[in-house]
């Protein structure tokens, strides 16, 4: 999604901005653009395509200046166009937008009349003739922004800069993430901190109606009623080294490769404790989680995914009654709301706005008790949530979700036993063995990433191919539907999945050798299910890849490819059989020339609806 940044500073902030949007790249864009105020003016220079582009232009103009916005846009209101690109202008205001403004089609119309000329088809324009439109009432830059975005509808993330008034960098949230550098004489806005680490670490993350007036050496926060308010400065521990590739090709193959590591640390808390507890969730956990009858999960993507598997566990172990929904969808429903509700987000970026508009709608029901699974601290969802797990992932730069997958599904599995254990469903014995499985995980994710010579192998089967199909059954099926949803997003094959008993009333149809089909086949009390599941594929001359574990008796043979994992690992064997998809879809997507971190259409924190 779109990425901000901005720069106050009495060095040059050029070389900072294209630094941070550099950044920001991750997030996914299509365009990039900075202004900076100069000699009383503004300068910008916007590109369609890559930061470097952009780069290369604002060096070509000899772009200097100690005041600057910049942006990477993901569009959403109108093409991928240099005019649509960021910063828009009106009048000496520029301004960079995150974000989608409802009602603008309505500004617009009341910004003509007046006499405005347009540029671009961006609902962002608007807002910047609106704040010019009090300016010339005599208002100074931080009161025509505010009196401008309480016209507004919709979310934004709003950086401001004005020729008229140099020393200042106004910023505005609402919906949209935004954070505020505090440095040594010089400050810096940005959406996430990746992109000003360069120059600082202590940071102030805006609240929802936040408006701030930024100048070298002061930061000033209004609140939403426009009064000053207090905002703590945390000191970010996001290294700059956890934002570098190191001897890796693409973020994402780092990313996978980080598993272990990044799931020791997830559940570091319950090793240590050598039990599960309330206390896990947050100081007063046990009054939230106690006296539950059901768990709602709300979600989208790959995280949805992470629900669906959880649902397995809490009913099965917990014994609790569990829905998991695709936030977009529940947010515009009618549903049967219940106080005694677990609601439970799952979220890498803690901004996902749909996922937050879900449980701003689950909260407005009365389902007060909620739980948010998280990767970024101090982000906007466990902000807005009573209790929090933070998955201990580190920074994820690939658009296509890895470790923060398999740390939500540990960071959930941790929910389960904490929930049987409260509801007396768990004995002492049973928690030693969770506990053990648990500490044993990080071996067992190591040994499945040893796989990767032969999955590598695999990949050139699937490279030619346009269709492939995924097969699971019990919680396996969320496991082959993650498969499919990767292979999908990066390496653009047309990638279905299905539990596997359901083949045979519809997909079967689609089998022919021109459809690989995965199986994740490991030893449970499905297997010889899924086992007749396949015989009905090969009888169609479907070929078979399949993901089992060392402890069943498959045999690789015409058209049926096997590779094991070390052992059946139990509960959480869906855990193991993520990495080995995960690892096909990253290389057949090289075989196939993508790229990878980067996939066409898609962005990483999804900020706009
Ligand atoms: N609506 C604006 C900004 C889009 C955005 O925030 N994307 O992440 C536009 O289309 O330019």
């Amino acid at each position: 999604m779109c990425g901000i940044v901005g720069a106050i500073a009495d060095r040059d902030v050029v070389p900072v901005l294209i630094e941070g949007l550099k950044r920001l790249e991750y997030r996914g864009y299509d365009s990039a653009g900075i202004a900076v105020i100069n000699d009383h003016d503004v300068r910008r220079v916007r590109r369609t395509g890559r930061v470097a582009e952009m780069e290369a232009a604002a060096l070509a103009e000899g772009l200097q200046a100690q005041l600057g916005i910049g942006h990477t846009r993901w569009a959403t209101h109108g093409g991928v166009t240099e005019a649509n690109a960021h910063p828009h202008v009106s009048h000496g205001v520029a301004l960079v937008h995150n974000g989608i403004i409802e009602n603008h089609d309505q500004q617009r119309e009341k910004l003509i009349a007046m006499g405005y000329e347009f540029e671009s088809q961006t609902d962002t324009e608007v807002i910047a003739h609106l704040i010019h439109s009090f300016l010339v009432h005599g208002a100074d830059l931080l009161t025509a922004v505010q009196a401008a975005v309480r016209e507004l509808h919709g979310a934004y993330a709003l950086a401001v800069v004005s020729r008229k008034e140099p020393g200042k960098l106004i910023a505005a949230r609402m919906g949209c993430p935004l954070l505020i550098g505090v440095g040594e004489g010089e400050n810096f806005i940005a959406s996430d901190v990746s992109a000003i680490l360069q120059a600082t670490r202590n940071v102030i993350f805006l609240e929802e109606g936040d408006t701030a007036e930024i100048t070298r050496d002061s930061v000033t926060v209004f609140g939403a009623d426009n009064h000053p308010v207090q905002r703590e400065v945390h000191l970010s521990d996001v290294s700059l080294a956890s934002l570098e590739l190191g001897p890796y090709s693409h973020f994402m193959q780092k990313e996978i490769h980080e598993q272990p590591r990044a799931i020791a640390d997830t559940i570091e808390g319950v090793i240590d404790a050598g039990a599960f507890s309330a206390e896990l969730f947050g100081a007063d956990a046990a009054q939230v989680l106690n006296g539950i009858e059901g768990v709602l999960i709300l979600a989208c993507g790959t995280s949805y995914y992470a629900g669906m598997t959880a649902r397995y566990w809490i009913e099965g172990i917990a014994g609790l009654p569990c829905s998991v929904e695709i936030a977009s969808e529940y947010r515009y429903r009618d549903v049967v709301a219940n106080p005694k509700t677990l609601v439970v987000t799952l979220s890498q970026s803690g901004e996902t706005l749909d996922t937050m508009e879900a449980l701003k709608y689950a909260k407005s029901l009365g389902q007060e008790r909620t739980l948010s699974v998280c990767n970024v601290p101090e982000s906007a969802i466990p902000r807005a949530s009573k209790l929090v797990y933070y998955t201990r992932a580190g920074a994820e730069i690939g658009v296509a979700s890895t470790k923060a997958f398999t740390t939500q599904l540990v960071a959930l599995f941790t929910l389960t036993a904490t929930l049987a254990k409260l509801q007396g469903r768990l004995d002492e014995t049973g928690e030693a063995d969770y506990i053990d499985a648990l500490r044993r995980l990080p071996g067992s994710v190591q040994h499945a990433l040893n796989l990767e010579p032969q999955i590598t192998a695999w990949s050139e089967h699937f490279a030619p191919k346009e269709h492939a199909l995924f097969l699971g059954r019990g919680v396996h099926y969320p496991i082959a539907l993650e498969g499919a949803l990767k292979l999908k997003e990066i390496s653009y094959i047309h990638a279905e999945a299905y539990p596997a008993g359901e083949l045979k009333h519809g997909p079967l149809a689609l089998v022919t050798d021109e459809m690989p089909v995965v199986v994740i086949a490991p030893n449970d009390s499905l297997l010889e299910k899924v086992k007749s599941n396949m015989q009905e594929v090969r009888a169609r001359g479907g070929e078979l890849f399949v993901f089992t574990d060392a402890d069943s008796n498959f045999h690789p043979s015409e058209g049926v490819h096997v590779i094991r994992a070390e052992r059946h690992v139990g509960v959480l064997s869906p855990i193991i059989h993520t990495i080995p998809v995960q690892l096909l879809a990253y290389h057949v997507a090289l075989v196939r020339g993508t790229d990878v971190d980067k996939p066409r259409n898609l962005a990483k924190s999804v900020t706009v609806e």
